[in-house]
């Protein structure tokens, strides 16, 4: 399907149809019976409004004080559950040629649910790419260039859309500024998710 250009990012509308977003869903279900979703709180101790989980060698995580970091076990204490095949059949699609990814981080947006801009340099190797996966609600999405307080592009990523963020994108300012509650009837409790593989280390 036809890919588009928004900031370096490469966005493929509708890659995943209907029957493989449902099967996702389905997976994401036994990551989430596995390793419950949390709300990390920032470095400043400030709850996020995000709803977070992950699968893979390592997950992202956060709490007041140290601040954000993966960690290789769950809050719980267990490891986090291996990513789901279904999820690692898009990178496979589209970044064949980049190292595997060891983290799938989960992001459940609930009604008025956000993530402001920030850059992801938390992983050792920036020339590793990472793919992300929209599923459920509406989200708006913004990226920028790799300074803060330059110029944003913003784009609604739909249940379904995959982003590529590779190059100079690797480094972008991007946030979630509102999601569109109640667009998709993927999720039976509404909201939205995004998926990001990435490579930590
Ligand atoms: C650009 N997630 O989890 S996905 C994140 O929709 C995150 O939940 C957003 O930002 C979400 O860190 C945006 C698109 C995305 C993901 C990772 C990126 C864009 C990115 C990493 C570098 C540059
Ligand atoms: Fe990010």
């Amino acid at each position: 399907s036809p890919s588009f250009d928004i900031g370096g990012a490469t966005v493929y509308p509708g890659f995943l149809d209907a029957k493989a977003q449902h099967a996702m869903v389905a997976d994401l279900r036994d990551v989430v019976a596995r390793a419950p979703l949390f709300s990390p709180e920032t470095r400043f101790g400030k709850k996020m409004t995000v709803a977070m989980t992950s699968a893979g060698r390592y997950g992202w995580y956060s709490d007041r004080g140290r601040g954000y970091r993966y960690e290789p076990r769950h809050p719980s204490g267990n490891q986090w559950p291996p990513i789901p095949d279904s999820i690692l059949a898009v990178w496979n699609a589209i970044a064949a040629d980049a190292h595997a990814p060891d983290c799938c981080l989960v992001n459940f947006y609930r009604e008025g649910a956000k993530m402001g801009l920030h850059q992801d340099r938390d992983e050792t190797d920036f020339a590793q790419p990472v793919v992300s996966i929209s599923l459920g609600d509406d989200g708006l999405f913004r990226i920028g260039g790799s300074e803060r307080g330059g110029p944003t592009k913003s784009v609604w990523l739909r249940s379904g859309d995959v982003l590529v963020l590779g190059g100079a994108a690797r480094l972008a300012y991007h946030g979630i500024d509102r999601i569109k509650f109640g667009t998709s009837t993927l999720l039976a409790e509404g909201g939205r998710i995004n998926l990001t593989l990435r490579v930590v280390d």
